[in-house]
Protein backbone atom coordinates (compact mmCIF):
# COMPACT_ATOMS: atom_id res chain seq x y z
CA UNK A 1 0.00 0.00 0.00
CA UNK A 2 1.09 3.21 -0.69
CA UNK A 3 2.04 5.15 2.20
CA UNK A 4 1.06 9.23 2.94
CA UNK A 5 3.14 11.93 2.01
CA UNK A 6 2.68 14.57 4.59
CA UNK A 7 3.42 18.11 4.90
CA UNK A 8 3.34 20.81 7.49
CA UNK A 9 0.19 22.48 8.41
CA UNK A 10 0.35 25.84 9.13
CA UNK A 11 -3.10 27.26 10.05
CA UNK A 12 -3.60 30.19 7.78
CA UNK A 13 -5.90 32.07 10.05
CA UNK A 14 -5.74 31.98 14.13
CA UNK A 15 -7.86 34.17 16.11
CA UNK A 16 -8.33 35.14 19.57
CA UNK A 17 -12.07 34.10 20.69
CA UNK A 18 -13.10 37.37 20.44
CA UNK A 19 -11.89 37.36 16.66
CA UNK A 20 -14.11 34.13 16.24
CA UNK A 21 -16.76 35.66 17.58
CA UNK A 22 -17.07 38.79 15.49
CA UNK A 23 -16.12 36.95 12.15
CA UNK A 24 -18.58 33.74 13.19
CA UNK A 25 -20.81 36.39 13.31
CA UNK A 26 -20.28 38.58 10.28
CA UNK A 27 -20.38 35.87 8.28
CA UNK A 28 -23.65 34.79 9.81
CA UNK A 29 -25.51 38.17 9.13
CA UNK A 30 -23.96 38.20 5.40
CA UNK A 31 -25.01 34.56 4.91
CA UNK A 32 -28.98 35.08 6.36
CA UNK A 33 -29.25 37.72 3.66
CA UNK A 34 -28.58 34.89 0.60
CA UNK A 35 -32.45 34.18 -1.02
CA UNK A 36 -32.99 32.03 -3.60
CA UNK A 37 -33.96 34.16 -6.44
CA UNK A 38 -36.46 33.17 -9.29
CA UNK A 39 -36.27 36.08 -11.31
CA UNK A 40 -33.05 37.12 -13.14
CA UNK A 41 -31.80 39.69 -14.92
CA UNK A 42 -29.82 39.07 -18.06
CA UNK A 43 -27.04 41.82 -16.83
CA UNK A 44 -23.90 40.00 -17.88
CA UNK A 45 -21.13 38.87 -15.43
CA UNK A 46 -17.78 38.42 -15.82
CA UNK A 47 -16.42 34.97 -16.84
CA UNK A 48 -13.92 35.09 -13.65
CA UNK A 49 -16.37 35.45 -11.39
CA UNK A 50 -17.48 32.01 -12.14
CA UNK A 51 -14.78 30.28 -12.18
CA UNK A 52 -13.59 31.91 -8.78
CA UNK A 53 -16.85 30.31 -7.70
CA UNK A 54 -15.83 27.48 -8.96
CA UNK A 55 -12.37 26.33 -7.63
CA UNK A 56 -14.19 27.92 -4.18
CA UNK A 57 -16.65 24.58 -4.81
CA UNK A 58 -13.36 22.34 -5.76
CA UNK A 59 -11.68 22.87 -2.55
CA UNK A 60 -15.03 20.76 -0.84
CA UNK A 61 -13.78 17.87 1.53
CA UNK A 62 -14.79 14.93 -0.46
CA UNK A 63 -14.60 11.08 -0.40
CA UNK A 64 -11.00 9.74 -0.30
CA UNK A 65 -9.70 13.37 -2.17
CA UNK A 66 -11.70 11.72 -5.68
CA UNK A 67 -13.72 15.18 -6.36
CA UNK A 68 -16.30 13.47 -7.64
CA UNK A 69 -17.58 16.53 -9.87
CA UNK A 70 -17.48 17.88 -12.71
CA UNK A 71 -19.20 21.57 -13.68
CA UNK A 72 -20.54 22.42 -16.93
CA UNK A 73 -21.45 26.62 -17.17
CA UNK A 74 -23.36 27.24 -19.70
CA UNK A 75 -23.30 30.54 -21.22
CA UNK A 76 -24.74 30.05 -24.80
CA UNK A 77 -28.10 30.85 -25.56
CA UNK A 78 -29.30 28.49 -27.86
CA UNK A 79 -27.89 25.66 -25.03
CA UNK A 80 -29.69 27.74 -22.22
CA UNK A 81 -33.36 27.59 -24.97
CA UNK A 82 -32.70 24.08 -25.11
CA UNK A 83 -32.46 23.17 -21.49
CA UNK A 84 -35.04 25.66 -20.52
CA UNK A 85 -37.89 23.79 -23.28
CA UNK A 86 -36.32 20.13 -21.96
CA UNK A 87 -36.66 21.37 -18.33
CA UNK A 88 -40.28 22.70 -18.93
CA UNK A 89 -41.32 19.61 -20.35
CA UNK A 90 -40.35 17.38 -17.54
CA UNK A 91 -41.74 20.36 -15.29
CA UNK A 92 -45.48 20.14 -16.79
CA UNK A 93 -45.73 16.86 -16.19
CA UNK A 94 -43.98 16.89 -12.40
CA UNK A 95 -47.21 19.65 -11.80
CA UNK A 96 -49.48 18.43 -13.24
CA UNK A 97 -49.16 14.48 -12.72
CA UNK A 98 -46.14 13.48 -11.09
CA UNK A 99 -46.04 15.65 -8.18
CA UNK A 100 -48.55 13.98 -5.09
CA UNK A 101 -50.62 16.68 -3.50
CA UNK A 102 -49.09 17.00 -0.47
CA UNK A 103 -45.77 17.77 -2.40
CA UNK A 104 -47.76 20.45 -4.38
CA UNK A 105 -49.02 21.80 -1.08
CA UNK A 106 -45.11 22.12 0.34
CA UNK A 107 -44.66 23.98 -2.89
CA UNK A 108 -47.73 26.52 -2.45
CA UNK A 109 -45.65 28.98 -0.85
CA UNK A 110 -42.71 29.32 -2.53
CA UNK A 111 -44.96 30.25 -5.95
CA UNK A 112 -43.23 27.35 -8.20
CA UNK A 113 -44.60 26.46 -11.10
CA UNK A 114 -43.58 24.36 -14.47
CA UNK A 115 -42.37 27.79 -16.12
CA UNK A 116 -38.96 28.42 -15.81
CA UNK A 117 -37.62 31.61 -17.57
CA UNK A 118 -35.26 32.12 -15.55
CA UNK A 119 -33.32 29.18 -17.39
CA UNK A 120 -32.74 31.47 -20.59
CA UNK A 121 -32.47 35.03 -18.69
CA UNK A 122 -29.91 34.63 -16.31
CA UNK A 123 -26.37 34.53 -18.37
CA UNK A 124 -24.75 31.39 -16.15
CA UNK A 125 -26.44 28.17 -15.44
CA UNK A 126 -24.09 26.21 -13.62
CA UNK A 127 -24.29 22.57 -14.72
CA UNK A 128 -23.27 20.21 -11.56
CA UNK A 129 -22.75 16.52 -12.54
CA UNK A 130 -22.00 13.70 -9.90
CA UNK A 131 -19.42 10.97 -11.00
CA UNK A 132 -20.48 7.59 -9.32
CA UNK A 133 -17.06 6.40 -11.08
CA UNK A 134 -14.03 7.15 -13.08
CA UNK A 135 -13.74 5.54 -16.21
CA UNK A 136 -10.00 4.94 -16.40
CA UNK A 137 -8.16 4.61 -20.04
CA UNK A 138 -9.16 0.51 -21.06
CA UNK A 139 -12.30 1.32 -19.50
CA UNK A 140 -11.66 0.11 -16.62
CA UNK A 141 -14.80 1.80 -13.64
CA UNK A 142 -12.88 2.96 -10.73
CA UNK A 143 -15.38 3.77 -7.14
CA UNK A 144 -15.86 7.15 -5.82
CA UNK A 145 -17.14 7.34 -2.14
CA UNK A 146 -19.53 9.29 -0.59
CA UNK A 147 -20.43 10.76 -3.85
CA UNK A 148 -23.95 12.71 -2.49
CA UNK A 149 -22.00 14.10 0.26
CA UNK A 150 -19.46 15.39 -1.34
CA UNK A 151 -21.22 16.88 -4.25
CA UNK A 152 -23.92 18.68 -1.71
CA UNK A 153 -20.97 19.95 -0.02
CA UNK A 154 -19.33 21.62 -2.95
CA UNK A 155 -22.52 22.32 -4.09
CA UNK A 156 -22.87 24.34 -0.54
CA UNK A 157 -19.84 26.40 -0.73
CA UNK A 158 -20.60 27.38 -4.77
CA UNK A 159 -23.95 28.44 -3.58
CA UNK A 160 -21.57 30.74 -1.14
CA UNK A 161 -18.95 31.59 -3.11
CA UNK A 162 -21.89 33.12 -5.66
CA UNK A 163 -23.21 35.07 -3.02
CA UNK A 164 -20.15 36.62 -1.73
CA UNK A 165 -19.86 37.78 -4.88
CA UNK A 166 -22.78 39.60 -4.85
CA UNK A 167 -24.70 37.50 -7.07
CA UNK A 168 -27.50 35.02 -6.77
CA UNK A 169 -28.44 32.13 -7.27
CA UNK A 170 -31.40 29.78 -7.79
CA UNK A 171 -31.02 25.81 -7.30
CA UNK A 172 -33.27 23.92 -9.83
CA UNK A 173 -33.48 19.91 -9.65
CA UNK A 174 -36.00 19.54 -13.52
CA UNK A 175 -36.66 15.82 -12.74
CA UNK A 176 -35.77 13.61 -14.07
CA UNK A 177 -32.91 15.38 -15.46
CA UNK A 178 -30.84 12.96 -17.73
CA UNK A 179 -31.44 14.97 -20.79
CA UNK A 180 -28.42 16.96 -19.48
CA UNK A 181 -26.58 14.58 -20.43
CA UNK A 182 -27.19 14.32 -24.30
CA UNK A 183 -27.80 18.26 -23.87
CA UNK A 184 -24.17 19.02 -22.67
CA UNK A 185 -22.63 15.54 -24.10
CA UNK A 186 -21.62 14.25 -20.83
CA UNK A 187 -20.86 10.69 -20.62
CA UNK A 188 -23.30 8.30 -18.75
CA UNK A 189 -20.93 7.94 -15.36
CA UNK A 190 -22.01 11.52 -14.82
CA UNK A 191 -25.06 11.83 -13.18
CA UNK A 192 -26.73 15.17 -13.31
CA UNK A 193 -26.66 16.68 -9.41
CA UNK A 194 -28.64 20.05 -9.96
CA UNK A 195 -28.78 23.29 -12.06
CA UNK A 196 -27.57 26.46 -10.60
CA UNK A 197 -29.18 29.64 -11.76
CA UNK A 198 -26.51 32.54 -11.57
CA UNK A 199 -26.91 36.04 -11.99
CA UNK A 200 -27.87 39.30 -11.11
CA UNK A 201 -31.64 39.89 -9.46
CA UNK A 202 -34.19 40.95 -12.09
CA UNK A 203 -34.60 45.12 -10.81
CA UNK A 204 -38.40 44.31 -9.83
CA UNK A 205 -37.48 40.82 -8.04
CA UNK A 206 -39.92 39.69 -5.50
CA UNK A 207 -39.27 36.21 -2.59
CA UNK A 208 -41.72 34.36 -0.65
CA UNK A 209 -42.35 35.53 2.28
CA UNK A 210 -40.63 32.87 4.46
CA UNK A 211 -38.37 32.11 7.50
CA UNK A 212 -35.89 29.74 8.73
CA UNK A 213 -36.08 27.27 11.73
CA UNK A 214 -34.91 29.92 15.06
CA UNK A 215 -31.49 28.27 16.27
CA UNK A 216 -32.79 26.57 19.14
CA UNK A 217 -35.80 24.15 17.01
CA UNK A 218 -32.18 23.25 15.04
CA UNK A 219 -29.41 23.17 17.66
CA UNK A 220 -28.55 21.15 20.62
CA UNK A 221 -25.59 21.02 22.74
CA UNK A 222 -25.32 18.10 24.91
N1 LIG B 1 -38.36 20.65 -9.43
C1 LIG B 1 -39.58 21.44 -9.37
C2 LIG B 1 -40.29 21.33 -8.08
C3 LIG B 1 -39.64 21.86 -6.87
C4 LIG B 1 -39.36 20.99 -5.83
C5 LIG B 1 -38.83 21.47 -4.66
I1 LIG B 1 -38.53 20.18 -3.10
C6 LIG B 1 -38.56 22.84 -4.49
O1 LIG B 1 -38.02 23.31 -3.29
C7 LIG B 1 -38.85 23.71 -5.53
C8 LIG B 1 -39.38 23.21 -6.71
C9 LIG B 1 -39.30 22.90 -9.78
O2 LIG B 1 -38.14 23.26 -9.94
O3 LIG B 1 -40.26 23.67 -9.94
Amino acid sequence: MKQPKLVPFKNPHSYSDKEMLQRSSEFYETMKQRRTIREFSDEPVPREVIENCIATAGTAPNGANMQPWHFVVVGDKDIKKRIREAAEEEEKIFYSQRAPKEWLDALAPLGTDEHKPFLETAPYLIVIFLKKFEILPGGVQAKNYYTAESVGIATGLLITAVHNAGLVSLTHTPSPMNFLNHILNRPSNEKPFLILVVGHPAKDAKVPEISKKPLKEILEFV
